[in-house]
């Protein structure tokens, strides 16, 4: 702040001085009149003397101000510090109400701006915090589809795409019950043999050696029999091992069931008509390499016997196979299209990882799961819930 005084005839005069010198922004902070003392008394008229100042912030307007003007006046005083307790008077007053008026306008201007950017800031935070609060669950919830051994491609799928479906801020719970969702979905209806339509229906099953198909045969045959009251046929292709014959023939005369052994597909045609009134014709297959074309190139011609709309294939697979060798055996059915997946001694793993893995990649709908080695009872139909829970399951 500069203060200045200037003393001219009138107080007009001394204001046009305080202007010129400190421009037009200046303030007139006191007037007074100044008479002359002893000697000139006689000979000079009182002056007035406006005491005015200038926010320095505040350019001057005039360049005279850099250089004060000389009064005229000898006892002019320059530079001498005003008492701020001196009222200004109404008039002058209300110019600096209004340069207050501004600077307030200002301040308010720059405390909205300010506030402003501190909610943005807060809000950008609370964001962040929120998104690393979901990212924290969704870390949980990918180590635990990994330790129950999801490929990371599949659990990585399921991520990226709930994670632009999650609220910023979204519970535990929600985002749990998100991929839960995904992967009920993902795993899909389960397709299961039905009798409803043409009979009688063809399912062959087929798969690696050992996986379970025979007994598998025999525990779902048996609730056929059983429970539906159908009537069932066995066939078998596997004449490779006679004990695997006698092992589908020791479960066909339990269940009072007819079993015929095909070598080709004459016979298998020959079958067809043979056993044309009844509801399911179950065709057990020898264990074959995944790995040997050849092998699997005769069970296709055998099925072939068979009309596309009156058979049904399911491949078998064991739960406790490696997902690489899974991985395998599916690429060497590929070919085979159409068929429904299996997958045996639930029992033996704690993990339920590879069935989800495989139903991803080859797309092909679940069916049945197996769970023992007891006929009937260790069988029941894919239950996609039951599988994905699992899947969300710590040890
Ligand atoms: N733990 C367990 N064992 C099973 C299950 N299903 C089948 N098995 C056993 O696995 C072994 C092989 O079963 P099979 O039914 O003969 O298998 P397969 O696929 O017909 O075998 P091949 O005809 O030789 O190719 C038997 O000891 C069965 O009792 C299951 O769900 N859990
Ligand atoms: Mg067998």
């Amino acid at each position: 702040m500069i203060i200045k005084k200037f003393q001219a005839n009138t107080e007009t005069e001394a204001i046009i001085l305080a202007k010129e010198e400190l421009g037009k922004d200046a303030i007139v902070m006191n007037i007074k009149t100044i008479s002359p003392k002893g000697f000139y008394k006689l000979f000079r008229k009182p002056l007035v003397e406006v005491t005015a100042a200038i926010d320095d912030n505040i350019s001057y307007k005039n360049d005279k101000a850099a250089t004060p003007k000389k009064q005229t006046f000898p006892d002019v005083i320059y530079d001498e510090p005003a008492s701020s307790s001196q009222a200004a008077e109404p008039n002058h007053g209300k110019e600096s109400s209004a340069i207050e008026e501004k600077l307030n306008n200002l301040q308010n201007l720059l405390e909205k701006q300010i506030v402003e950017k501190e909610t943005i800031k807060e809000d950008k935070k609370e964001k962040v915090k929120a998104a690393s609060k979901n990212l924290a669950c969704i870390q949980l919830i990918y180590n635990q589809l990994i330790l129950n051994e999801v490929d990371e491609k599949y659990a990585n799928q399921i991520i990226s795409e709930i994670e632009g479906t999650l609220k910023k801020d979204s519970s535990m719970d929600n985002i749990l019950s998100s991929i839960y969702q995904k992967i009920v979905l993902k795993l899909g209806q389960p397709n299961t043999i039905s009798l409803k339509g043409k009979t009688p229906k063809f399912i062959f099953f087929i798969g690696p050696t050992g996986v379970g198909k025979t007994t598998t045969i025999a525990k779902i045959a048996s609730k056929f029999k059983v429970e539906e009251k159908a009537k069932v046929a066995f066939l078998t292709s596997d004449t490779y091992r006679i004990a695997a014959v006698e092992q589908l023939r020791t479960y066909a005369n339990i269940l009072g069931i007819p079993l015929k052994v095909v070598y080709n597909i004459d016979e298998m045609e020959q079958s067809r008509k043979e056993f044309a009134d009844f509801d399911v014709v179950f065709v057990d297959t020898a264990g074959r390499s995944h790995r040997n074309k050849y092998q699997r190139d005769d069970i296709e011609g055998l099925m072939k016997a068979i009309p596309e709309n009156e058979r049904e294939i399911y491949l078998v697979l064991s739960a406790t196979t490696k997902y690489r060798d899974l991985v395998t055996i599916t690429e060497a059915y590929s070919e085979m299209v159409g068929y429904n997946l299996i997958f045996t001694k639930l029992d033996e793993t704690s993990s339920v990882g590879n069935l989800f893995n495989i139903r991803m990649l080859t797309n092909a709908p679940l069916s049945y799961a197996t769970f023992g080695q007891d006929v009937p009872d260790d069988i029941d139909r894919i239950d996609p819930q039951s599988i994905a829970k699992q899947l969300l399951r710590g040890h």
